[in-house]
């Protein structure tokens, strides 16, 4: 599919999301700045905005009050950028039973098949229900009625059903970049039905992978009988009473080129340059991940433990790199999931350390953009082992980054990632601390032809399906007439 917008459909876009693009701040002064920030959906959306005097709809953050009037400030941020952007105001309650409670404390640990993490409390659905409408009114208050509306994630499944009581005609998508659950999973939610029938309402649905679409057609084919399920491939005719919907797996990716040319300033490889010299005669092995318990970060610490134990060659060899990116720290589960990690990383280097090496170096820091692009640049080994993740953005950013064509990808299975990844990544279980640490040795034994080999087709493949492929895709599914000729990305499945 070409790099470039697609010609339909033509009605102006809006992109609903929880967050906008952007970053609000207060001064010392009191006073309000307003930042937009970066990332690989706004890139991608931008021109498809801008083409079409698109619109940006989303919460601002939680350090905007309601007194604060800031709809000028966000205005005159985007004033450049072609498009506009639209704020939804949140109470504390809100964000509290709506973006802590149901999204975080419910559809995220369930999704992510953390069963016994979640917290059903039932006035977390009546907030869920009300901010979804309070979304769905600043759309419809926007909308011509004739637009193509994309909305995203798990915080906004229930968008489409108050826009369609609203009378709101467009069309309307949804995009869920976290898993969908199995069936036996999905089950233990007591809004099960309605959870399905709000996602019943849009006009495309999108997935990461073929696995997380089966697993939705599993719970659609038991819970709603009434639906008829037609199509192969990637993407699929769901019939209800009142519409077609159309469902597909769509991998979302990166902008390959921004992160290439990242890569490639002189900052960057000083940076890189650097990075190394700190650490010399080791090769590095990085992890980058948010905080969080989905990202499998104790179960890596352990296996990088085994690995130093029954490969001692290792020892003095090689280094950890653990970037743990800040997140969600006011959910408590958050907050002692960083001491555990805090804990378990000053033991290993307790238990290892020689005078001149340390075996891990740990920073709990969100790092700039070009210090991220240093270091996945300059390290030898990305080690990412979520046990369950949507896509996995960062081993995407790590290959595109890694211009020496000299890096190694050790990658859960559980990552959406792994479809694409499966014939030139290590790819691991990461409850499996013998075969990580096994994965680790692997990889730091691999031949720099071979590294070399599958580091080119990694690389290959992520510009081919960058974030502009996954943008055309997806809009191009909403209207195509034919669905049966887009390109199919087949699930990992393991080998014995
Ligand atoms: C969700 C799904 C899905 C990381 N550290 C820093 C930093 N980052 C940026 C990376 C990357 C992003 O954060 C992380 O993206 P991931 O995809 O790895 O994971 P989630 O945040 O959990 O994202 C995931 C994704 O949505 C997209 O659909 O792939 O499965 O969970 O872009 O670059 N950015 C900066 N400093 C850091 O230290 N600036």
């Amino acid at each position: 599919m070409a790099e470039q917008e697609p010609q339909h459909p033509r009605s102006r876009v809006i992109i609903v999301s929880n967050r906008l693009p952007i970053v609000v701040l207060k001064d010392k002064n009191g006073g309000w700045r307003v930042e937009s920030s970066s990332g690989g959906l706004v890139t991608a959306m931008a021109p498809v905005l801008k083409n079409r005097g698109g619109l940006w709809i989303g919460w601002a953050g939680a350090n905007v009050t309601e007194d604060a009037n800031i709809d000028a400030l966000i205005e005159q941020a985007t004033k450049d950028s072609g498009y506009r952007l639209k704020q939804v105001y949140l109470t504390a309650e809100e964000v509290e039973k709506h973006y802590k409670g149901f999204s975080n404390e419910i559809l995220w640990p369930l999704f992510h098949d953390f069963v016994p993490y979640c917290n059903f409390n039932p006035e977390y659905w009546t907030f869920y229900e009300k901010v979804n409408r309070k979304f769905a009114k600043t759309v419809h208050d926007n909308s011509s009625g004739k637009d193509f509306i994309w909305i995203h994630d798990y915080h906004l499944i229930g968008v489409a059903k108050e826009l369609r009581e609203m009378g709101n005609e467009s069309r309307l998508g949804f995009f869920l970049h976290i898993p969908f659950p199995p069936l036996d999973i999905f089950l233990k939610l007591p809004w099960r039905f309605q959870i399905l029938r709000l996602l019943m309402e849009y006009d495309l649905i999108g997935f990461q992978t073929l696995r997380d679409r089966r697993n939705f057609v599993q719970c659609v084919r038991t819970l709603l009988k009434e639906v008829v399920i037609r199509g192969k491939g990637q993407v699929i005719r769901m019939t209800t009473e009142n519409r077609e919907v159309r469902v597909g797996a769509f991998p979302i990716s990166i902008d390959y080129n921004e992160f290439l040319n990242v890569a490639k300033t002189e900052e960057v490889a000083n940076d890189a340059w650097y990075i190394h010299e700190n650490l010399p005669n080791v090769k590095i092995i990085l992890g980058v991940d948010r905080l969080d318990y989905s990202k499998g970060i104790i179960e890596k610490l352990n296996a990088y433990r085994n690995a130093l134990i029954r490969y001692p060659e290792l020892q003095e060899k090689v280094i950890l790199a653990q970037i743990l990116v800040p997140s969600r720290r006011s959910i408590p589960m958050y907050a002692s999931l960083k001491e555990e990690i805090e804990q378990l990383v000053g033991e290993i280097n307790g238990q290892f350390t020689l005078s001149g090496w340390v075996p891990i170096y740990y920073r709990f820091k969100n790092l700039d953009r070009k210090e991220l692009v240093a270091h996945y640049r300059t390290a030898e080994i990305l080690l990412v082992t979520p046990s369950k993740d949507g896509m996995n953005l960062v081993s995407k950013e790590y290959c595109a980054s890694n211009i020496e064509e000299n890096g190694v990808v050790i990658v859960s299975e559980f990552a959406g990632v792994a479809a694409q990844f499966q014939k030139n990544a290590i790819l691991v279980n990461p409850y499996d601390i013998k075969g990580v640490a096994d994965a680790i040795y692997k990889a730091y034994t691999m031949t720099p032809e071979e590294r070399r080999f599958h580091m080119k087709k990694l690389r290959q493949s992520i510009r081919k399906i960058n974030i502009y492929w996954w943008v055309n895709s997806f809009l191009l599914a909403a209207i195509a007439k034919r669905l049966d000729n887009f390109p199919i990305i087949e699930d990992y499945v393991p080998n014995e």
